[in-house]
């Protein structure tokens, strides 16, 4: 049975791309019963009804490796979470819930620091700073000097990506740039043509030059830090992970237990002040609803 890969699906139909070429599918009942919907980013099994028009049903999916609800997307395995330096200033705890649900749901982050033009160098570097410990790649970039675009495009490039952040950091500047130089022209016209009407809640999974996807959606926020548990949140900072094993007490959270060798670090500016001032606010969050749960 031929396979493909969901890019879009609008109104019960969804566009697959496939060995095959093109195939617009419907789903069978089955599904609808089972209460299973199809989501942009689904690899699946169909069978081809009209080959001249493109025309199939969908007869499986296949397992998820992950998926959102809001905005539909599955599979993805790249997160591009965006801050800017000013209008609006960084939300460093957004910014560490997104990368903390990208790092649970098995996505690579990378961080992008758009707007640089309207910084100077050192507001720059003391964003910069944030992240040099946590080993993810920090990518600065503007839509004035079209910096970091290259850069940009290597790291995605053969990934399903999302772009998520804060709303006014320049998401849908980044997205449109990236579809202008490095989406393949060949795809679906009219999907430029939605896009600049800015009203889509639908998802399109837009083919890159050098293989890949880029994922053009309403923007992706994320409020909540669902299904995690207070003392497995350390996990998710990886400059903490690194003094793994030295606090004084073992299974130490870093909060206010003696000998903390990660409070020390913050101390010494080894670690940024402000990752580890989010990690308390969030943890503190988890420890608060953890205790409701066992009261
Ligand atoms: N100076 C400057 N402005 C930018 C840059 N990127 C985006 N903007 C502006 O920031 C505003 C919000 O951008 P938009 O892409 O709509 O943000 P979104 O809400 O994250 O999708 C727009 O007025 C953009 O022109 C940049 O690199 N430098
Ligand atoms: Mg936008
Ligand atoms: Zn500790």
């Amino acid at each position: 049975m031929p396979e493909g890969l969901i890019i879009k699906g609008v109104g019960g139909l969804y566009q697959i791309e496939s060995k095959e070429g093109i195939f617009n599918c419907k789903i069978r009942g089955i599904f609808r019963k089972k209460g299973i919907t199809p989501l942009p980013g689904d690899f699946v099994e169909f069978t081809i009804i009209n080959e001249k028009l493109g025309e199939g049903w969908i007869e499986e999916i296949k397992e998820r490796k992950n998926f959102f609800i809001r905005p539909p997307v599955a599979n993805v395995n790249m997160m591009a979470i965006v801050i800017s330096v000013k209008n609006p200033a960084p939300d460093f705890l957004l910014a560490d819930k997104l990368i903390i649900s990208a790092q649970r749901n098995d996505i690579e982050p990378v961080i992008i620091i758009n707007k640089i033009d309207l910084s100077d160098k050192e507001s720059l570097s003391t964003i910069e700073e944030v992240y040099r410990g946590t080993g993810f790649t920090v990518i600065p970039m503007s839509k004035v000097t079209m910096e970091g675009y290259e850069e940009l495009y290597r790291e995605i490039t053969n990934k399903r990506t999302v772009f998520a952040g804060q709303s006014g950091v320049g998401k849908s500047t980044i997205l449109n740039n990236v579809i202008n130089s490095y989406v393949m022209e060949t795809g679906d016209v009219s999907s430029k043509i939605q896009r600049g009407r800015h009203t889509t809640r639908h998802v399109q999974l837009l083919p890159l030059k050098c293989g890949g996807y880029v994922a053009d959606t309403p923007g992706f926020s994320l409020y909540s830090l669902d299904g995690i548990e207070h003392d497995e949140l350390k996990w998710m900072y990886p400059e903490f992970d690194n003094l793994n094993g030295q606090c004084r007490f073992n299974g130490c959270n870093h909060i206010t237990e003696p000998g903390c060798c990660v409070k020390d670090a913050v101390s010494k500016v080894e670690i940024s002040k402000i990752r580890y001032n989010c990690y308390n606010k969030l943890y503190e969050e988890l420890k608060e609803q953890y205790d409701k749960r066992y009261k």
